[in-house]
């Protein structure tokens, strides 16, 4: 029915935001038919590589003693350092407490042990059912990465059973292509295509083959994008092998399978490798490099996300020039409440309801519990107050419209683009 107080459409945006099932376009986890890859537990929400960063801050522990410890210990480290000798708010911190207490377990003991305990007894398939119950995700796109040499003989060896369980679906990521053909080339070789030592579009055998790998590729995984992640001084074009890549067999190649390409843009990949994955930073990147890439290829779809939070408005008024470009995401160092807040009302305010506001980046199963948890929260504190902008103009809306619009944020955005629709 039509909404007439604003108490009740506090009501109806709350509801349908904490029930609208999700689809999350970009994570890191897996199906269960990848078997150890998929992660899962309190020792792994532990070691996430966004509280390794906090907790080498505040530890007197060298790097090299660190990584030295087995998992069990470093998960032990990590919750004395931040749990116990000081207060846990950081938004990481923050999310372990979050998916624990949905999942039932009593965070005011701060006794790891029994959270461990909780666990023993359950399998990942299992738990698969009840974390997605618990987050309301209906879908969670996987990263798939062929150069992965682990991940790589999965595909190979049983392509189809990856496949199977209808909640995870396939990207096809190529980062170690695009940045770092000289030796990533001997991968397609092994795999039977005949490429080159040197990517130069000029050599017309390698850029076919290249082309022949991405699409058969992307067929084996079903994949729904094409994605790389792109450093701050990514252009387009330039000459430079991503760019040449792009023009020549990515872009062709995502033609091919009618499929959108997705670029995460902005990240400077270990400026501390001591840290592994924690040692990445943010840089600002150039947006004038997604503007000539939409301007010049408008049949093809672009996914883009930038990780600097300097980019934002830049990014979100180009998305108003090209309909060819849907913004998604707000980016790791972004996904903390105050930033999430201020992205989502600032693309409401330019976009209306035609963005993806959200993806978890999960690399830990249970993560989908907190990261939605805490982003549906900010989204429905902003989109109530743009509904009520509205309600004071006079407009009113029904329930059924603003569930629709939640839907198309949160799930159909996403499937409408991947369909070019
Ligand atoms: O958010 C993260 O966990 C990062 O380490 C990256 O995975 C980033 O999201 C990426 O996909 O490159
Ligand atoms: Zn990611």
């Amino acid at each position: 029915g039509v909404i007439s107080d604003k108490e009740r459409l506090w009501q109806v945006v709350s509801e349908a935001v904490d029930r609208t099932p999700v689809t999350d376009m970009h994570t890191h986890l897996y199906a269960p038919a990848f078997g150890c890859l998929g992660l899962w537990g309190v020792d792994h929400l532990l070691t996430y590589h966004y509280l390794i960063a906090e907790t080498m801050r505040q530890t007197s522990l060298s790097y090299e003693d660190f990584r030295a410890l087995d998992r069990k210990a470093m998960a032990e480290h990590v919750w004395r350092t931040l749990f116990v000798e000081h207060s846990p708010y950081s938004e990481a911190c923050r999310g372990v407490l979050t998916t624990l207490g949905r999942l039932g377990m009593d965070v005011s003991s701060r006794d790891l042990s029994t959270y461990r305990k909780w666990y023993e007894g359950l399998t990942y398939r299992r738990f698969v059912d009840l974390v997605f119950s618990v987050a309301k995700v209906k879908t969670a796109v996987m990263t798939n990465d062929p150069f992965d040499p682990e991940e790589r003989e999965l595909w190979l060896k049983k392509g189809d059973e990856l496949k199977k369980d209808p909640r995870f679906r396939s990207s096809l990521r190529i980062d170690p292509l695009l940045y770092d053909w000289k030796n990533q080339y001997r991968v397609l070789r092994e795999l039977g295509y005949d490429v080159g030592p040197e990517f130069s579009p000029g050599n017309r055998r390698t850029v076919e083959e290249t082309l022949r790998f991405l699409v058969d590729w992307g067929r084996r995984m079903d994949a729904l994008y094409l994605a790389a992640s792109f450093p701050p001084d990514f252009d387009y074009p330039s000459n430079s092998t991503a760019s040449d890549l792009l023009d020549h067999c990515v872009l062709e190649a995502c033609s091919r399978l009618n499929i959108p390409f997705a670029m995460m843009i902005g990240v400077k990949r270990r400026v501390n490798p001591s840290l592994g994955l924690a040692g990445d930073m943010v840089g600002r990147a150039r947006v004038e490099a997604v503007e000539r890439i939409c301007a010049r290829h408008p049949d093809r779809r672009f996914f883009v996300t930038m990780l600097s939070r300097e980019n934002q408005h830049e990014l979100t008024v180009l998305a108003r020039k090209f309909r060819n470009l849907m913004v998604f995401g707000c980016w790791w160092f972004l996904n903390n409440p105050s930033l999430v807040e201020e992205i989502t009302e600032m693309r409401c305010e330019m976009l209306g309801t035609a963005f993806i506001p959200q993806h978890s980046d999960a690399r830990v199963l249970d993560q989908l519990i907190y990261k939605w948890d805490h982003s549906r929260r900010v989204i429905a504190r902003v989109l109530y107050r743009k509904y009520e902008t509205l309600f004071d103009t006079g407009w009113r809306l029904t329930t059924n419209e603003i569930e629709r619009d939640v839907s198309d944020l949160l799930d159909r955005n996403f499937w409408n683009f991947v369909k070019g629709m």
